[in-house]
């Protein structure tokens, strides 16, 4: 389905590089069509796809992208027919037949999956005037918003059949990570009008901070996991996102606390870098560990690869924003330098398999998040302020910019909960 070419187009566009978004215009004109008989993740599809497009029509007006971005919206809509309106994670495009993971815990649907949702489908409403989305996401938030939440945190797992949550696991990496994220970027998406999204993260990284971020030994803030009702002292790549989300919520949190979160954000940002810096290669593991001597650094091998990542980058950038501080170029040019040795193929640029190695393997794989995110976040922090600012944008958690909402002026400021 052209997944690299329809996640790159912003970057093509950030950076100036016009021949080529018109090539990918062109390619999504005449090739890009969702009837085929293939399942999809409604989450993966939403993010890189839906996200793609939306951008790309905002930043370059043209139309095909939002008419595709609609096209494909209406073929994910019928994996929200479950019992609870907790979407499948998966759903077949041409029949619209939907089912979960396997591996899932007790069929269940999965936080970061369905709850991933909400600025994309907010924006769909917006540009068709429809409220079908804007209702499927808001329908998710109100029941999030009714359940018991163990010690005040959301498990990774939901069945939508049941509305019951699955296993206890907690986290704020993988399977739970971008959930967080949409509840405050969903505030700041609505012009920080969205007062019960605000709140929700208040109470969700109060909880966090609380049962699932510790110090180390060598005074290392770390985010770890919660499972089998105890605290996992590990924490993923996906989870160094977090960073740039604490120092993102800074400016209006509770009881103005936001030299508190800068502060928050600025040292995971330097446990991140750590995790890069004690490799051989200067590019972070999958995960690392924070126990029995070991700190920031992977034990296991299946947790020492890198796959082009963009969430420590992430959190530089968003950092070198709100400080300016030049030690977060200091650490994004490191990372440009480790990529570009280490990571560079005659075709584009590949995974490896083990950042401890001097002589790393390639795993042959250039995931479509690293024209996205990885190489996006990279120009930004390398570029002015003036370059997308962070009042008139938000960026989804594939890295692609929406607009600020200015709900007086939309079709969906007669909804009480946007007033
Ligand atoms: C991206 O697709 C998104 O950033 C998502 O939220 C998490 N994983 C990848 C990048 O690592």
């Amino acid at each position: 389905m052209g997944a690299t070419i329809v996640d790159a187009l912003d970057t093509l566009y950030i950076m100036g590089l016009h021949d080529e978004f018109r090539e990918g215009q062109e390619w999504i004109d005449k090739n890009l069509d969702f009837s085929v008989n293939s399942e999809v993740s409604v989450f993966e599809v939403n993010i890189r796809f839906i996200g793609g497009l939306l951008a790309a029509y905002y930043l370059s007006g043209q139309e095909v992208f939002k008419i595709k971005a609609v096209q494909l919206a209406g073929k994910l809509l019928p994996a929200f027919n479950t019992p609870t309106g907790i979407p499948w994670a998966m759903v077949n495009l041409k029949s619209g037949v939907g089912r979960n993971w396997g591996w899932a815990s007790a069929g269940s649907s999965i936080l970061a999956e369905f709850g991933t949702l909400h600025m994309e489908f907010v924006h769909l409403s917006y540009l068709t005037g429809d409220p079908v989305y804007y209702n499927k996401v808001m329908h998710i938030r109100k029941l999030l918003q009714k359940m018991d939440r163990p010690n005040g945190l959301y498990p990774n797992y939901l069945n939508p059949r049941t509305g019951r949550w699955g296993q206890h696991h907690t986290s704020v990496g993988g399977l739970g990570d971008s959930f967080y994220e949409y509840l405050l970027k969903a505030w700041l998406m609505s012009d920080k009008t969205d007062a019960e999204a605000r709140k929700m993260y208040d109470d969700a990284i109060e909880a966090i901070e609380k049962h699932l971020i510790r110090k180390s030994n060598g005074g290392l803030t770390f985010i770890g996991e919660w499972k089998n009702g105890h605290l996992e002292r590990k924490m993923g790549h996906l989870t160094c996102f977090a960073g740039g989300m604490f120092a993102l919520g800074a400016d209006g949190s509770r009881d103005d606390k936001a030299g508190h979160y800068l502060q928050l954000g600025a040292e995971i940002a330097h446990t991140c870098h750590e995790s890069y810096d004690r490799t051989t290669l200067k590019l972070g593991p999958e995960a690392f560990k924070f126990d029995g001597g070991v700190e920031a650094v992977a034990v296991r091998q299946n947790e020492k690869y890198y796959i082009l990542r963009p969430e420590v980058i992430e959190t530089y950038w968003y950092m070198w924003r709100f400080t300016h501080d030049p030690k977060y170029r200091q650490w994004g040019w490191e990372a440009t330098q480790a990529i570009d040795k280490y990571c560079r193929v005659s075709g584009g640029f590949s995974g490896v398999k083990d950042v401890y190695s001097s002589s790393p393997t390639y795993d042959d794989v250039q995931q479509s998040f690293f024209l996205a995110e990885t190489l996006k976040y990279l120009y930004l922090l390398f570029s002015n302020d003036d370059l997308l600012p962070l009042d008139n944008w938000v960026f989804n958690t594939e890295a692609h910019p929406l607009p600020v909402l200015h709900l007086a002026n939309t079709t969906l400021s007669g909804n009480p909960a946007y007033r």
